[in-house]
């Protein structure tokens, strides 16, 4: 009775050589510092720049709350959460693509622009999903449509309509720009890498097989609390002037 109720306990054990749980639970905890550090500033920000740091706050937030569910799903199952990574990501990277569009704005960026990217993201992200998820057997097809809409992202920031915007914009919000643009092309590029280390496909014989989520964690702390900070420096910078 006692070793039932136990065993159902509110926390699951964590050995001490679990190095992805680890990467799990430092995960929900630098999330949520970052989550009230944003939050915690928004004070100091006039209205132009508190929409801003507010989504960086509220994406390092909905990460926190999946990364306490992913850390519990992988003790209790040591098996990847690939369905609330995917939830997560396909709440948190409209936001980020609503980053670019908010520090864009003051070089008269325009919805379709937001539409465009949210679009480009909602393709990457599903289709990412079943290829890992749904289809594993065709990983490669599904992963190369997914890789597609990552580049058109890139394609969109560093030279289509939003990088036009952001040499428009000068100063600060180009600089802001620019970092945001090296986070998408490096900073993400860690993902599909991810994908291909737990996925069977031609890149296995490669790079032979991985944890995905010990990389999905580091891209997410790396991309989330990074791209969050740029913007917060951003607004912090701008007040200045
Ligand atoms: C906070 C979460 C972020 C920034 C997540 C970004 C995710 C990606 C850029 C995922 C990309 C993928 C590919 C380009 C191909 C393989 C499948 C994905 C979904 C892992």
């Amino acid at each position: 009775m006692l070793n039932t109720i136990l065993s159902s306990a509110l926390i699951a054990k964590m050995l001490p050589t679990d190095y992805v749980g680890f990467t799990f639970f430092v995960g929900c905890m630098a999330m949520m510092a970052a989550s009230a550090f944003f939050f915690l500033s928004l004070n100091q920000f006039d209205k132009k720049w508190r929409t801003s740091v507010l989504v960086s706050g509220l994406i390092t937030f909905i990460a926190a709350v999946h990364y306490f569910y992913m850390r519990d799903y992988w003790a209790s199952f040591q098996e990847s959460p690939t369905f609330f990574r995917y939830v997560d990501w396909i709440l948190t990277v409209p936001l980020m693509c609503l980053e670019f569009y908010l520090i864009l704005k003051i070089a008269g960026a325009k919805k379709s622009l937001l539409s465009k990217m949210i679009f480009y993201s909602v393709i990457m992200l599903v289709t990412g999903y079943f290829g890992e998820a749904v289809y594993p057997e065709s990983a490669q097809i599904w992963g190369l449509i997914s890789g597609i809409a990552y580049f058109a992202i890139v394609y969109e920031i560093w030279l289509g309509e939003a990088s036009k915007l952001a040499k428009a914009a000068g100063g600060n919000v180009l600089e802001a720009h620019k970092i945001l643009c090296w986070f998408v092309l490096v900073g993400w590029a860690i993902y599909p890498l991810g994908y291909m280390l737990g996925t069977e496909g031609w890149y296995t014989s490669m790079l032979g097989k991985g944890n995905v989520d010990v990389a999905y964690n580091i891209a997410d702390a790396i991309n989330k609390i990074g791209f969050g900070l740029v913007i917060y420096s951003l607004a912090v910078k701008s007040q200045k002037d």
